[in-house]
């Protein structure tokens, strides 16, 4: 194997022999392998003139399993080898549409439409000759991954704007185009940097898709007070980033006596107002992902998995974890989608919870969130007023994603170290480093505005491009924001991709840069972008004030 998708890349270069996230050998080549046949699908679907109902059933796939290989969302073989099997039969089907239209053209297709394979053996030796280190040229292999790093992280927002019925088929066809492309050996590192920042471009659309099904469907945020404590009933754990799985349970727990807590990046469905009329749901559960290991056994309830992030679960409550959708775990339950279109069956959960104590208290007391882009233009007179004045002096965007490496510690001490007259504006599980300290508020408005989940930045960039407007601003730069953003996995490279798009310069990324970058792709992005790393709080406090 070999993996560098994400920033705990093994020694900073590569996972080879199995993941520093747990993920073992074999299921990170039938990954490989996977996205090996989605890129022959796609070549094919190009080509090809598609009934719709076979066109949107390719993009429900390609988006299911471009997600299901994002960092923490999927550790089982089996589940991998059953969509490889789907995938070859789609890819048939879509063949068959591409030689109406090609009869006698075979010669022009690609290896990734023309391999077959028929069990798992066959996977297994395909899977090694499809890999990353496949593409001998270090940039071009650096900008074919970055390019499909992004298209996992829209896949995952065209996800679940699809679970509450919005398609976009611009989104759909670039994703189509994008993989595609990675196949062509003619496109030299120029045509892939054009392609990648494309990405971008339908990044912002993928973002504004979801941010649009979400408040359509729940509302828009609300300023709201979580509570961090528990009650004296039993409970169910619900972490990852899906509102309809978090809906559902919601409703089939209503009246049960089970109480409903969110972890990690479910935290921000708090500040829903579709979700504030259930008494049951009680507040949020512990920290980001990485720190599950020990809140999960400390919860003593059922724990669903909706999306990433899921580390290795512990024995102590391996009997209480489920997962759903995209993500899977060997020997952890899987509650299935429910057929055709009906809500999934959350019984076996209730009933388990039912038969559990309540949860253990970890902390008390309440944190405040709902700082999307509704309610922050709700306090634009506020907020304009703070700034001519001088109270608020500079904007710190801290987005991204929280992680379990020591030097994470660096954002806590940033965030501490932030002078009073600045507020910091996050989104993703990056908050929970500096979210439970006191910062205090400048006028009312609270030092940590937090938009959401790191779906929801797209909220930030809408934030930035409102205070240009309000300001009277020609540029998004000569606003008093910097950006100092945590990644972790590959929804945040199409969140960079997507604030690339939007103009925005000078972001720094941390806790180190992705090993993805080449060093001459990462100085296209220094070149072009002004990109760069972090290094320590005082230099970069420096830097960012401009002290
Ligand atoms: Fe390594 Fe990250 Fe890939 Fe896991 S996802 S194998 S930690 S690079
Ligand atoms: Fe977090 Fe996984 Fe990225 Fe969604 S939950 S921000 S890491």
């Amino acid at each position: 194997m070999f993996c560098y998708q994400c920033q705990e890349a093994a020694g900073g270069t590569g996972c080879t022999n199995a993941g520093v996230c747990g993920k073992p050998e074999d299921v990170a080549n039938l990954q490989d392998l996977l996205i090996y046949v989605l890129k022959g699908m796609a070549f094919l679907a190009l080509g090809s003139d598609l009934p719709e109902h076979i066109e949107r059933q390719l993009s429900v796939f390609t988006m299911n399993s471009l997600f299901a290989t994002i960092t923490n969302a999927n550790f089982d073989h089996d589940s991998f080898v059953s969509q490889i099997r789907t995938a070859l039969t789609m890819r048939d089907v879509v063949q068959h549409y591409w030689y109406e239209r090609h009869a006698g053209d075979e010669a022009s297709l690609p290896d990734a439409v023309l391999w077959k394979a028929e069990d798992e053996i066959q996977f297994a030796i395909k899977a090694k000759q499809v890999g990353i280190l496949s593409t001998a040229n270090e940039d071009i292999r650096s900008l074919r991954e970055l390019l499909t790093y992004g298209l996992k992280g829209m896949a995952a927002y065209t996800y679940h704007a699809h679970q509450l019925g919005y398609p976009h088929a611009a989104v759909d066809l670039f994703l189509r185009r994008a993989l595609a492309a990675t196949l062509d050996d003619t496109l030299t590192a120029d045509d892939l940097v054009a392609l990648v920042l494309e990405a971008g471009k339908y990044g912002v659309e993928a973002m504004g898709l979801l941010d649009q099904a979400n408040t359509s469907t729940y509302g828009h945020p609300e300023v709201t007070q979580v509570n961090i404590g528990v009650r004296n009933r039993p409970g169910i754990l619900i972490s990852g980033h899906d509102l309809k799985d978090l809906e559902q349970l919601l409703v089939q727990t209503e009246g049960t006596g089970v109480d409903v807590y969110t972890h990690s990046e479910m935290l921000p469905a708090h500040y829903y107002p579709a979700f504030k009329k259930y008494s049951h749901f009680v507040g949020n559960y512990g920290n980001a992902w990485w720190e599950q290991t020990k809140e999960f056994a400390a919860f003593n309830g059922p724990i669903l998995m909706t999306t990433n992030c899921i580390v290795p679960p512990k024995a102590s409550y391996m009997d209480r974890i489920y997962t759903t959708g995209n993500t899977g775990y060997p020997g952890v339950r899987h509650l299935p989608d429910g057929a055709d279109d009906t809500p999934k069956d959350f019984s076996e959960l209730i009933k388990h919870a039912k038969s559990c104590p309540p949860p253990t208290e970890l902390e008390s007391g309440q944190i405040v969130g709902g700082f999307a882009h509704h309610t922050v233009t709700q306090l634009a007179d506020k907020i304009v007023q703070a700034v001519e004045t001088g109270a608020i002096k500079r904007f710190i965007v801290m987005a991204g994603c929280d992680g379990r490496m020591k030097s994470r510690d660096y954002y806590t001490e940033f965030a501490k170290q932030l002078p009073h007259d600045t507020v910091i504006l996050t989104a993703g599980c990056a908050k929970y480093k500096y979210n439970k300290l006191e910062l205090g508020d400048i006028g009312g408005i609270p030092r940590v505005l937090d938009a959401g989940q790191c779906n929801d930045s797209y909220s930030l960039a809408v934030i930035a491009l409102k205070l240009k407007e309000w300001f009277g601003l020609e540029d998004v730069n000569q606003l008093p924001i910097s950006y100092n953003i945590a990644w972790y996995e590959q929804k945040a490279v199409i969140v960079l991709l997507a604030l690339l798009h939007l103009g925005v310069k000078n972001i720094h990324l941390g806790p180190t840069l992705p090993a993805f970058l080449s060093p001459n792709v990462a100085q296209v992005l220094i070149d072009k972008f002004g990109i760069g790393g972090i290094t320590s709080v005082e230099e970069d406090m420096a830097l960012f004030l401009g002290a």
